[in-house]
């Protein structure tokens, strides 16, 4: 396989961006509708998928756990960088199952893919508002990607060709400012200089940011997106924003593999159904231990150790207290 048209060429025969596409789902999704933008575009928003009901019980749950960290198994978030902080969606249970595994979500997923997907990775994730760019725009996937330095599939300009993955940002409150962006069409491109936007020639980039559309969208809408094009959030930003994070991978592309595995609610698998335990993981296989896996990286922070030996010694007290009276019983 040779390599394709390169930018800004490739670009130059596409369309002018557009401002985001929104289909309406709330009394049921137009499948083929979601599918042709997405493969058209690269992307586009659906909107009315899931109840208000759902999104605030998730609301809910996730304020909850975005109180304070994780901390000796105290429901809380997990702690990467100063600006963010994550939590798997699975966590939640109930109602934030039916975002995450969405049976017309799928439907169209497998679609675009032409293949069967799994749900690789998700995560709440909290942006806080910053005055510099932490997370530039950027494609998911290019040549030679692989999830680890010792995985033996590398991805080929052959695998390039097909949604390698496609993924999700729900919103949980409208957004504006640091919403999701996209760089409309530029799936296409299939990254032909790699994943990172800063190592493509300028004419490229210049190409690449004015096809750029900030997806504004309301409570509860769902961006879905081909993984192989640009995209990033807004920032930098001066609103916090919350979304949950999806990215199904495809199967004949990948294999049933997730990146790490899920911690699904025992309670919640009796509402999956046959497709939904499959694309959530039953019998796959996975990429990174969830003991090394990025979101546990605070095991390498300089307080861990420190925190980890007052977590230790935080009953010690209690625990001294009833030695005391155990000896002081004995002495009777
Ligand atoms: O936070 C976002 O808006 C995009 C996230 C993303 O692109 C990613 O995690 O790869
Ligand atoms: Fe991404």
């Amino acid at each position: 396989m040779t390599q394709c048209t390169h930018p800004p060429e490739a670009l130059l025969r596409l369309p002018s961006p557009q401002a985001a596409t929104i289909i309406e789902a709330t009394d049921g999704l137009d499948i083929a509708a979601a599918s042709e933008c997405i493969e058209k575009r690269g992307f586009c928003i659906l909107r009315g998928l899931f109840s208000t009901a759902d999104i605030e019980a998730v609301n809910s749950r996730i304020k909850r756990y975005f109180a304070a960290p994780a901390i000796a198994g105290a429901p809380g978030y997990w702690k990467v960088d100063h600006v963010k902080k994550l939590l798997n969606p699975f966590t939640l249970g109930g109602p934030a199952i039916k975002f995450l595994l969405d049976k017309q979500v799928i439907e169209v997923v497998e679609k675009v893919m032409k293949s069967e997907c799994i749900l690789a990775e998700t995560v709440v994730k909290f942006d806080r508002a910053s005055s510099y760019t932490y997370f530039p725009l950027h494609s998911d996937f290019g040549v030679g990607w692989s999830k680890t330095s010792d995985s033996k599939k590398k991805l080929s300009w052959e695998d390039m060709l097909d949604p390698v993955g496609i993924g999700g940002a729900l919103y949980l409150h409208p957004t504006a400012e640091g919403a999701f962006c996209y760089c409309d069409g530029t799936h296409l491109l299939m990254s032909p200089h790699g994943q990172s936007l800063s190592r493509y020639p300028s004419a490229d980039q210049k190409a690449i940011l004015s096809r750029r559309v900030r997806c504004d969208g309301q409570t509860g809408d769902l961006i879905l997106f081909d993984d192989r094009g640009f995209h990033g959030p807004d920032q930098p930003a001066s609103a916090d924003r919350t979304i949950i994070l999806l990215d199904y991978y495809r199967v004949d592309t990948i294999g049933q593999m997730q990146v790490s595995p899920m911690p699904i609610w025992s309670s919640d698998i009796a509402s999956m159904c046959a497709t939904q335990l499959r694309v959530a993981g039953c019998g796959a296989t996975y990429m990174v231990d969830p003991l090394d896996y990025a979101h546990t990286k605070f095991q390498k922070n300089s307080f861990y150790s420190t925190l980890s030996w007052l977590v230790s010694n935080a009953y010690y007290f209690s625990h001294l207290k009833n030695k005391l009276k155990s000896y002081i019983r004995r002495g009777e």
